[in-house]
């Protein structure tokens, strides 16, 4: 495996980026009347423009040859193909086989996995028709209108986020909630809001046995059978999404009632399989398929466009350049679109789990930046918080804009207020203001000579804050789809520039290990547990603390 950062390529960029340290994007768009054609890309319904980075034509042919250093093209062919390129889990990484609509089949150790994808997608499909229809109903004959679907990380965050964003397509009268978090405050809070005799319980886990997943579903199969059901009914009311048929049948849910995925589809890429079950009863099955056909545009793009022309891959290099030559560690995802209020936490876990890694493939340390902090919100909101930092912080923080032209709810001039926001914070961003700028503001504002001296330096902006816009026309099933596949391509580029396995999560293993050490050690309420031992100093005392708080409680 080459040593990226060791290579003329790399270097070549660090020179750019010296290069360019006293010019100003704002200089760039000055000189370059094409800049916005430039390095701007459309595909799939979405258009992006990545032109307010501090790019040049010669920074992306020097990032477009560090791709081809590390062999983009070659990575995307064999990922693609099925190789097993999550070489520490030994697994191939076939997503995008998920949702291939084409003619094509895809191949694990030569065995055709395409068939059971429509086989599986078929039985999903019967089976949310007969959950709309009313064909199948619960154990006293009532329509189930609600789904809670049990499930967490990569089997909660997607369903969620996309039945969020998917809110206009919601069925009437259907409702959906997603029970995650181990807090059995959060089972109980949604327990409150469900009738047993129409609630289907659906438990999403690849591995089915995810301490938080399985102690919800021992919890709402509890509260079922609590409420006036029998140990038969719950065929009627529970389902399971998983790769765990031995696990699945242990916990009481019959084969017929368990929908089958893949090792090849990672947790976090798994919105597209059975793990959508909870997204294609809320917004029906023909919207679940048209997300799953517009993700599959962005793949046919992603397969096919030269790499200059290639969004998910100019994006990828975009946060490359920002990320390992210009210094900026954290990432913003900022959706002006209520509706997809949980895209940040979404791509948070995308992104970290994915590229969120100190060593390349074969073990050895990185020796440069790899995947940054993503956080955000939706704007406006975010405008109203951390913005500030982003402005005139110390640190340099890249972000990515995402806008509808049209909203899904256009109400009064709402929408035009939205996008005049998500237009001049991009601009902002990318101009600032300069000393020089803020003077002649507040004079022209009639400030006094000492205010002005004074407020100068507080109201300068140093502008050249890198920002992506990516625009749709509408937030629909298909360019929702294409948008979630723009970045899973993203960061599988990115992660390929960086060497890393981009689809293991070694990093959420040794606190789950010592969790289970720890769990005996606390005390149940008005219990006593002896002192803590075999912790350090800090762990012991709070778990003492915590043990004599528990045992004086009833
Ligand atoms: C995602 C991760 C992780 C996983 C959860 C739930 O890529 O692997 O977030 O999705 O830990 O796992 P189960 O689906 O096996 O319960």
């Amino acid at each position: 495996m080459i040593d990226i950062n060791q290579t003329p390529e790399w270097e070549t960029l660090k020179k750019d980026a010296e290069m360019l340290e006293g010019v100003s994007v704002r200089s760039l768009f000055e000189t370059d009347p094409d800049r916005f054609s430039r390095f701007s890309i459309e595909a799939a319904g979405l258009f992006l423009d990545y032109s307010k980075n501090k790019i040049t034509e010669e920074v992306a042919g020097h990032l477009l040859a560090l791709a081809g250093v590390a062999d983009l093209e070659g990575a995307r062919a064999r990922m693609l193909a099925g190789e097993a390129i999550n070489v520490t889990e030994k697994r191939a990484v076939l997503h995008p086989a998920l949702r291939d609509f084409s003619s094509r089949d895809y191949f694990v150790d030569g065995e055709n996995i395409s068939r059971k994808v429509r086989a599986e997608l078929a039985k999903m499909k019967a089976f949310a028709q007969d959950i709309h229809s009313g064909a199948r109903k619960g154990h006293t004959g009532k329509p189930l209108t609600s789904v809670v679907n049990i499930g967490i990380g990569g089997s909660d965050l997607g369903p969620l986020m996309a039945t969020e964003a998917l809110r206009p397509y919601w069925i009437e009268g259907r409702r959906a909630f997603f029970v995650s978090n181990v807090d059995g405050q959060h089972m109980a809070d949604t327990l409150a809001l469900v009738d047993p005799e129409t609630t289907l319980f659906i438990v999403a886990s690849k591995t089915f046995t995810t301490q938080e997943t399985m102690t919800n579903a021992e919890t709402a199969k509890r509260w079922f059978l609590s409420h006036g059901a029998r140990e038969a009914d719950i065929a009627k009311h529970f389902i399971a999404l998983s790769t765990n048929a031995h696990a699945v049948k242990a916990f009481g849910i019959a084969p017929e009632n368990m929908f089958e995925f893949w090792d090849w589809v990672g947790g976090r890429y798994s919105l597209w399989s059975a793990i959508g079950m909870s997204i294609a009863l809320q917004v029906g099955f023909d919207n679940f398929e048209k997300l799953l056909r517009g993700a599959h545009a962005m793949d046919e793009h992603f397969r096919s466009a030269p790499l200059r022309e290639n969004m998910p891959v100019m994006l990828a290099l975009a946060g490359v350049w920002n990320r390992n030559f210009l210094g900026a560690a954290s990432h913003a995802v900022l959706p002006y679109d209520q509706h997809l209020h949980r895209l940040p936490a979404y791509l948070q876990q995308a992104d970290m789990e994915s590229n969120g890694k100190r060593v390349t493939c074969d073990g050895a340390p990185v020796g440069y930046a790899t995947g940054p902090v993503i956080f955000g919100e939706p704007g406006t909101n975010g405008q109203h918080a951390f913005y500030q930092l982003i402005h005139q912080g110390t640190d340099l923080v890249s972000a990515d804009f995402i806008a509808p032209a049209i909203s899904q709810e256009e109400i009064g001039d709402h929408h035009e207020k939205l996008l005049s926001n998500f237009l001049a914070q991009t601009e902002a961003l990318m101009r600032g203001k300069t000393e020089r700028e803020a003077r002649e503001e507040m004079k022209r504002d009639g400030y006094a000579q000492s205010e002005i001296d004074r407020l100068a330096p507080h109201r300068t902006f140093p502008g050249d804050r890198p920002a992506n816009s990516i625009l749709m026309e509408k937030l629909t099933p298909e360019t929702l789809g294409a948008l979630i596949a723009l970045y899973e391509h993203k960061i599988f580029c990115q992660g390929v520039i960086w060497g890393v396995n981009s689809f293991d999560q070694w990093g959420v293993e040794l606190g789950k290990t010592l969790a289970k050490t720890i769990l005996p050690e606390i005390a149940k309420a008005g219990e006593e547990r002896p002192v803590a031992k075999g912790h350090d100093a800090s762990t012991a005392g709070l778990i003492n603390r915590i043990n004599q708080i528990r045992s004086r409680s009833t």
